[in-house]
């Protein structure tokens, strides 16, 4: 340190390097408070009006239509902006109103402005109007527990992600009991509105209290969110009504981005398989976003498993004159010979690294862990009904739940009628890894839902992969290629000639630039064998080193380093195209609440579009639920919308699923999404799986 200034701590810390490097703001934090979300026309009136169309048909459940009678005839209302309203209208739209909003669920990118945008376009018409947010999620409606939102807290959390103003929950108001102290609060309160930001059960959660708040003129608006980006909503004709949730896009972003980096690192380091979960409970609409922004090798997408035919079984099958039904859907062990083949076939081009990337939802789409979760759903659900005790308390250890199931199987021999759970069960569920029974009996969230996202599926599938690429390399079918044109330098250096050890070698010498080595030759000892049988070198003879360096280069070992995208994308600040899209979810909320609406979720059709073209809307939210088992009960819900495996966004994914394997001698494809930042010009503006499927819209 000779030659340096001695400084004190006070002229330290009152270094202007010193004060950027300590201030909490950063360059980008700045950047972002200071974004203003353009609004879409109509929100530039001072008024807005609904108009109801019946452009759009929905097919209504019976069920629907009896527990939900004061809403099921909503229709979709579009936000429009008139020239004038009349004095009684100006003075009902205006009028002095308190508004609730909550939210629920697991965070998604931009829910801060959604209270912005309601915020700013309550006080914009009344001043006095107020607005009330209930503290981690609906409990805080149930318990009132809430703050008053002011401007200068909504100003702390503008375009920032989190929800960390108000913060969530996952509980749900599904008793009378909740039901009640939820009307309770509202009117202590002296709500108007209530406005739940939510996933299709919260949203679900919002129809049934809209139907139950109608007595005391509350209404209760929803507003699509979540990640997963299942919440899409369409007519019967295929209209598109919402194109995706709040959030999907800044976590798809930012999965994409993380995935590019292992994908430069793969490539530099040539030695890893990076697997990559990536959250999405259910639906893969996540994986695919990921797959398109980001190109990387493999990309599961549970729902094209569904309908997965083994051709091969299927007519090893017919040639014995039988059918093989275990040849129809996708097991665990396909799936990781699939990704195996993948494998395989980068290894025999010279490339033992790779990323794959799997959804977290997969095990939704295999049939035989389906049936394990289904099982154990009704099972979970039917002790929780009939005992004091819930049956994670009861029985806290893997053990113990164990030996519950074990006493089911037992009754299903004495009892021929009970077959929920039997001793074919018992004795799959005792093949699986232990990790894994942990991780299928763990608890199911407050709305009964298996919680993919505390399973390693990904730990369990490249399990199987790793034991059959051992088999493979058994065989010698799992080999490295090696170029040739290193083959024949380093055998020229060691003054060996290569084109009398290459075709004792390679199976494919002198036809391929990737050389694989002889299905045979699996080990030192048949490596010698098959030059000694070429007459290359004789039984006492040492073998080249030249040589035996290039053979243990043809052997493959397989690396895995996994990785897990979810809470660190959910966290992530939004993208401008959530920071746009939320703050005029918020302003098409106040809208509805203005016009007098309940039971609508507050939407944005043409999102696919360019800004000009995007149209706040309500949709009735009862015309959408159906009946779905639930906590081993049918329960009314929101139809979480899976990936269309049919749709262009697929399509084009199919259609380059193998240019991205990079399995032959070009490069790689990994395309760099880049971060997402609120300086500088290129930020793509809206989800690729959005801008494809919108190639196929129907014209307006
Ligand atoms: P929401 O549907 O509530 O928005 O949550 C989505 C999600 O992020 C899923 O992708 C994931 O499976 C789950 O939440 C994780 O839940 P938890 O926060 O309870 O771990």
């Amino acid at each position: 340190m000779a030659g340096m200034k001695a400084l004190s701590l006070d002229q330290i810390l009152d270094h202007p390097t010193v004060k950027a490097v300590v201030e909490d703001a950063s360059f980008e934090l700045r950047q972002r408070r200071a974004f203003v979300p353009p609004v879409c026309p109509v929100f530039s009136n001072p008024y807005t009006v609904l108009e109801e169309t019946d452009r759009y048909r929905f097919s209504i459940d019976p069920e629907a239509r009896r527990r939900l009678p004061g809403i099921i005839a909503n229709t979709v209302q579009t936000v429009k902006g008139p020239a004038e309203l009349g004095p009684g209208a100006v003075e009902s739209y205006a009028r002095r109103r308190n508004i609730g909003i909550v939210f629920s669920g697991g965070p998604a990118p931009g829910g801060h402005n959604v209270i912005a945008g309601l915020f700013d376009a309550a006080k914009g018409v009344n001043p006095e109007n107020r607005l009330f947010g209930f503290l981690v999620g609906p409990d805080g409606v149930v318990e009132n527990e809430c703050i008053e939102i002011t401007r200068e807290l909504v100003d702390r959390y503008r375009n920032l992600g989190g929800f960390t103003m108000i913060k969530t929950g996952r509980a749900k108001i599904d008793s009378r009991q909740k039901v009640e102290l939820s009307k309770a609060t509202c009117r202590r309160l002296n709500l108007d509105a209530l406005v739940i930001v939510g996933g299709d059960d919260s949203n679900t959660n919002a129809a049934f209290l809209a139907q139950e708040m109608l007595a005391d003129g509350i209404q209760v608006i929803g507003v699509p969110k979540t990640i997963d980006g299942d919440i899409q909503v369409c007519d019967d004709e295929g209209q598109v009504l919402c194109a995706v949730s709040f959030g999907f896009h800044t976590a798809a972003r930012a999965f994409a981005n993380a995935v590019a980096g292992l994908a430069n690192d793969a490539s530099s380091d040539i030695k890893y398989y990076h697997v990559c979960k990536v959250m999405g409970r259910v639906a893969s609409h996540l994986a695919l976003e990921v797959a398109l922004q980001a190109h990387p090798n493999m990309t599961v997408i549970g729902e094209d498993l569904v309908d997965f035919v083994d051709e091969e079984r299927l007519e090893k099958a017919g040639r014995e004159n039988r059918i093989d039904y275990t040849a129809f859907g996708m097991t665990l062990r396909h799936l990781s010979r699939l990704i195996c083949e993948g494998i395989v076939q980068r290894a025999a081009a010279g490339k033992n690294y790779g990323i794959i990337v799997i959804p977290e939802g997969v095990l939704e789409f295999i049939n035989e862990v389906e049936v394990f979760i289904m099982k154990l759903n009704t099972i979970i659900a039917e002790y929780n009904r009939t005992h004091d005790r819930d049956f994670h308390s009861a029985f806290p250890s893997l053990q113990g739940k164990l030996e519950y199931l074990h006493r089911l199987a037992q009754r299903s021999r004495d009892d021929s009628a009970f077959r929920l759970w039997n001793t074919r069960d018992e004795d799959l569920f005792n093949d699986l890894p232990e990790f894994f029974q942990e991780g299928l009996l763990t608890e199911r969230d407050s709305h009964g839902n298996f919680q993919f996202s505390q399973i390693h599926t990904e730990r369990v599938l490249m399990g199987l992969v790793q034991d059959y690429l051992n088999i493979l390399k058994e065989k010698g079918l799992y080999k490295i290629g090696i170029d040739a044109a290193y083959f024949r330098k380093a055998l020229a250096a060691a003054g060996l000639d290569p084109e009398r050890f290459g075709p004792a070698l390679f199976q494919n010498y002198g036809k391929e630039r990737f050389l694989l080595a002889k299905a045979a030759i699996i080990s030192s000892k048949t490596l010698r064998q098959e030059l000694e049988r070429a007459g290359l070198i004789g039984a006492e003879e040492k073998l080249p080193e030249v040589i035996d360096k290039i053979y243990k280069k043809t052997v493959p070992s397989f690396k895995v380093q996994e990785h897990f995208y979810g809470y660190d994308g959910r966290g992530h600040d939004p993208t401008k195209f959530d920071c746009t899209y939320t703050y005029n979810l918020g302003l098409t909320a106040f809208s509805l609440i203005a016009n007098g609406a309940t039971g609508q979720m507050a939407a944005i059709r043409n999102l696919e579009r360019e800004f000009a073209a995007w149209e706040p809307i309500g949709i009735p939210i009862a015309p959408l639920m159906h009946l779905e088992e639930r906590k081993g009960k049918l329960a009314l819900v929101i139809e979480k919308a899976l990936v269309d495996v049919n749709s262009v966004a697929m399509q084009v994914f199919k259609a380059h699923a193998g240019r991205w394997l990079a399995a032959g001698e070009g490069e790689d494809c990994y395309r760099r999404p880049g971060p997402i930042r609120f300086t500088g010009e290129g930020e793509e503006d809206r989800p690729l799986t959005l801008q494809l499927n919108a190639i196929a819209a129907p014209a307006e």
